[in-house]
């Protein structure tokens, strides 16, 4: 429960919560001198809002008891009647770094979805991240249930003492022959795994030269050059420099809250077949040594090329504009620049229907402490060059935000989004929160240092937050729907997939918390909302065609989605795009455009459908 004490901190930064901090990311309590009249007007301050968020509580629980459909759907928890029993382990480092462990260990739960046997089921993968835990591989048995064969399939034993461990996985035809292979980022040494089509995979690293050192968090797959294969662009978090199971130093942090630029570096690899990747960060002027959480490819200028965007901790965004697959150049004047936050997640939808991709960054809001607001941004490159930051009061806080997803949920034609979030859950009554503003109100000097931190011990901080489900009124205004739907878990979230498990024409949820049991959301829809579904299959694009956009065109309304290679932190969601079209639509026509730029026109499509589309081709 809350104590005294945080009510009144709250409550002397309540008037600064409503009003950015500039000078220092962190709010900090008023001197004591003050604290007497602050805490007699607090307690007539707690004493009038007592009533109304007591009958706000009874009401809200009452209603998250039993999951409402009258938003169209409603979400349960399968987790165990699908037999998926998975709970992430968090790492364990160098105990040089014991002051501050938990907030170090805090990274590492991800949820992939793939479809590693092409029976047209997706299976998901997940990632541990404790030295000697497995990952695992749940194969859908197509009748409600899942298996877990990562052990027999090679894909388990990836976090063996010495090798690092895994943060996520994405998943990518590197090699056109049809099954979708896996990259594994890790803090410690790269891995690639070749999927032989027969249910065993080879460990084909070495001759990638993918196999380095990075203390890794984030990956994507990107044709950034156009030559039908699939390159990679990885995101360094701490340095390189850095085995945090060994450390040399303990100056291993961040050098500023808001712009540190002390990260590890990152990389892009260029495919260039025979299973060969080579490094062209350099000519591709493609690097970026902040603390990069989560990168996205989209192409966000229309102008028919992926291009990178980067959230970073303890920093800015960074937009790069891929220049027609020669080297990307960093945007300047969309008013990235002007923010520098802790971006956790990169996601892109259609929020208005108007056929452009709009990006949410989530960051860290904690009341009394910190408002950094997560980041709605509308993509207004061709109109002002901006990417407009449109967030609001529901959709800025979501807590300590993590992984973040757009999807359809009740099939009502408008894109909707979920969040996790919560960092450390550890004892409900400790908060490290204080005491971590003291050593953020520090310089740099003592900040980088671990030694300078307090001892966090078993204190929580920003902990057991609940997951928000935004939905979207139709004319891109979102609310928080997620305790009345069903979603009601306090865990410390991560990634987050959608995918239609059952094909049902539904997107599920499925949940990677730290530290905590993977959770699947089975989609429950309360309408007959019509929807229409796409699996496309390259063939002068990579297999997969990842890169390629669709834009349905029906009832007046547009609304484009584009074939991802890893989106949102840690994450990864089926590669079919999945449109909701409300009641009653009149399907006008699909438009494709495959990665390598040409496009296809597609009409009488039918509806409540997945089509599998192949790429028309000259040959
Ligand atoms: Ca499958
Ligand atoms: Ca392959
Ligand atoms: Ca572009
Ligand atoms: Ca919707």
């Amino acid at each position: 429960m809350t104590n005294p004490i945080t009510i009144l901190l709250a409550w002397s930064a309540f008037d600064l919560f409503n009003h950015q901090i500039t000078k220092s990311p962190f709010i900090m309590p008023l001197p004591a001198r003050y604290a007497k009249v602050k805490a007699f007007v607090t307690v007539l301050f707690v004493l009038l809002l007592g009533t109304p968020y007591y009958l706000v509580r009874v009401y809200t629980s009452s209603e998250s008891s039993v999951p409402s459909g009258r938003y169209g759907f409603y979400l349960s928890d399968v987790t165990e009647q699908m037999q998926v029993d998975f709970v992430h382990q968090k790492p364990r480092f160098d105990p040089k770094l014991n002051n501050i462990m938990p907030h170090i260990a805090a990274l590492g739960a991800s949820v992939a979805i793939t479809d590693v046997d092409n029976d047209g089921w997706q299976d998901i993968y997940v990632t541990s991240s404790r030295q000697g835990t497995a990952n695992a591989l749940y194969i859908n048995r197509q009748n409600g249930t899942f298996e877990n064969i990562a052990d027999s399939i090679g894909l388990a034993a990836v976090n063996e003492p010495g090798t690092g461990v895994s943060m996520g996985s994405i998943w990518g035809d590197y090699d056109n022959d049809g099954y979708e292979d896996v990259f594994i980022y890790k803090w410690g040494f790269q891995r690639l795994f070749h999927n032989n089509g027969d249910r065993t995979f080879t460990d084909v690293t070495e001759a990638s030269g993918l196999g380095r050192w990075m203390n890794a968090t984030c990956a994507v797959w990107l044709d950034a050059d156009r030559d039908g294969l699939l390159d990679l662009y990885i995101g360094g978090y701490f340095s390189e420099v850095h085995n945090l199971w060994q450390v040399t130093t303990t100056r291993i942090m961040q050098e500023s809250f808001e712009y540190a630029e002390n990260g590890g570096h990152n990389y892009l690899f260029l495919n260039r077949g025979g299973g060969r990747f080579e490094d062209m960060t350099q000519a591709y002027q493609a690097d970026c040594t902040r603390w990069t959480m989560s990168v996205g490819a989209v192409d966000l200028n229309g102008d028919g090329w992926q291009d990178l965007y980067l959230a970073n901790d303890y920093g800015p965004e960074v937009l790069l504009i891929n220049q027609k697959g020669q080297r990307f150049e960093q945007q300047v004047g969309t008013t990235l620049e002007e923010t520098s936050k802790s971006g956790m997640n990169v996601a892109f939808g259609d929020l208005f229907n108007d056929g452009k991709h709009d990006v949410y960054i989530t960051n860290i809001s904690k009341r009394g402490y910190l408002f950094q607001g997560n980041n709605l941004r509308r993509n207004l490159l061709d109109e002002t060059g901006q990417m407009l930051n449109i967030a609001d009061g529901e959709t800025s806080d979501a807590g300590w935000a993590w992984g973040a997803q757009f999807g359809d949920l009740n099939n009502d034609g408008h894109t909707d989004l979920f969040v996790t979030n919560g960092f450390v859950s550890a004892d409900p009554d400790e908060d490290y929160w204080y005491e971590m503003s003291r050593v953020a109100m520090g310089n740099n000097n003592i900040f980088q240092d671990v030694e300078n931190w307090a001892l966090m011990g078993n204190q929580s901080l920003s902990g057991y937050e609940r997951s928000r489900l935004y939905l979207n009124d139709g004319t891109g205004r979102m609310f928080d729907v997620a305790e009345a739907v069903g979603i009601t878990d306090r865990y410390d979230g991560r990634g987050v997939a959608f995918v239609d498990l059952m094909n049902r024409g539904v997107l599920d949820l499925v949940v990677a918390s730290q530290n905590a049991p993977l959770k699947i959301y089975k989609n429950t829809l309360t309408t007959d909302h019509a929807w229409v579904a796409f699996e496309l299959v390259g063939v002068d694009s990579n297999a997969r065609a990842v890169g390629a956009e669709v834009c349905v065109y029906w009832n007046g309304q547009q609304q484009v989605q584009v074939v991802t290679g890893g989106s949102g932190f840690a994450s990864q969601s089926q590669r079919r795009l999945h449109f909701g079209l409300g009641d009653s639509p009149q399907l006008d026509r699909v438009e494709i455009r495959w990665p390598n730029g040409k496009t296809q026109a597609l009409k009488g499509l039918a509806l409540n459908t997945l089509h599998r589309i192949t790429e028309a081709t000259n040959r």
